[in-house]
């Protein structure tokens, strides 16, 4: 078993980031040497924070699938070829920030929004929450652009459309609609990472993905174990094709600790 898990409202609190309630299931998850995979939209330099908190020692995705890192001392094999990040080796998928900036500050005159690159530290903080520190480190991205989408839904449709035709699409996450190259998903970086797992153990992993967001569809879809994480803010996103995915009672942490352990208990592990 692998596990992919998105962050914000899933193994994190919608509101205060917390994880408190989650610890436990982590704590079983690691004990057991399942790998725990971060899925998110959030940046390198958050997750470099983030791995110390949560004690985390496993690969992680960041920016929506944008790329996956994986610790340089993983058993991992085919892994070595890939660029070199710090601790990590990096296999990254999308076109670099630098370009959707660009694209996003040619779009401002036909489309409200606010985009990332124009929002100060404080306004950052203010809009969702993030202390100053993690604030900081959620404006150091590489692959995507979120934007505060002040424009209609009719509006986004039209923009998506516009995009399209470039090879980039705009992302719904949890408070802001995220610009990155159309081909990167959190489900294209999950399987590439599966194969990874299979490639080096030579056996079927099952994976397991849970989230509450419409960027976590792609990757639920596509797990053997789909888990929707149930958001105090907004209804379930609706999972196409599958009828076997579980919508949590609980909200966030709560809810993703129900699901692992339920999971766990299936499995045959506990
Ligand atoms: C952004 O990501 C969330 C994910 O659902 C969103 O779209 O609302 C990212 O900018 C991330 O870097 C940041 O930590 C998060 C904070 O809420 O927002
Ligand atoms: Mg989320
Ligand atoms: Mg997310």
């Amino acid at each position: 078993l692998i596990v992919f898990t998105d962050l914000d409202g899933t193994l994190l609190d919608h509101f205060d980031y917390a994880f408190t309630d989650a610890e436990a299931a982590l704590f079983s998850l690691k004990t057991l040497a399942i790998p725990c995979v971060l899925n998110t939209s959030k940046t390198y330099a958050e997750l470099l924070e983030l791995r110390l908190a949560l004690r985390h020692k496993d690969p992680f995705i960041i920016e929506n699938g944008a790329a996956v890192y994986i610790p340089a001392n993983s058993p991992l094999v085919n892994i070595h070829d890939l660029e070199r990040r710090g601790d990590f080796y990096v296999q990254s998928f999308g076109p670099k920030r630098q370009h959707l900036i660009e694209l996003s500050q040619s779009m401002k005159s036909r489309y409200d929004f606010i985009s990332y690159h124009d929002l100060s530290t404080e306004q950052l903080m203010e809009h969702t929450g993030l202390d100053y520190q993690t604030a900081e480190l959620s404006l150091q991205r590489d692959f995507t652009e979120p934007l505060i989408w002040n424009d209609s839904n009719a509006a986004l449709e039209r923009l998506r459309h516009e995009l399209a035709a470039q090879g980039i699409k705009a992302q719904k996450g949890g408070r802001f609609v995220h610009l990155m190259g159309a081909q990167c998903d959190k489900a294209v970086a999950m399987n590439w990472l599966k194969q990874a797992y299979q490639d080096t153990f030579h056996e079927d992993l099952k994976s397991m993905a849970l989230g509450d967001g419409e960027n976590d569809v792609g990757m639920i879809c596509e797990a053997d174990i789909p888990v929707v994480v149930r958001s105090p803010v907004h209804v379930p996103p609706e999972i196409p094709g599958r009828y076997d995915v579980w919508i949590t009672d609980s909200y966030g942490p709560k809810g993703w600790s129900e699901a692992i352990n339920k999971a766990l208990v299936n499995e045959g592990f506990i």
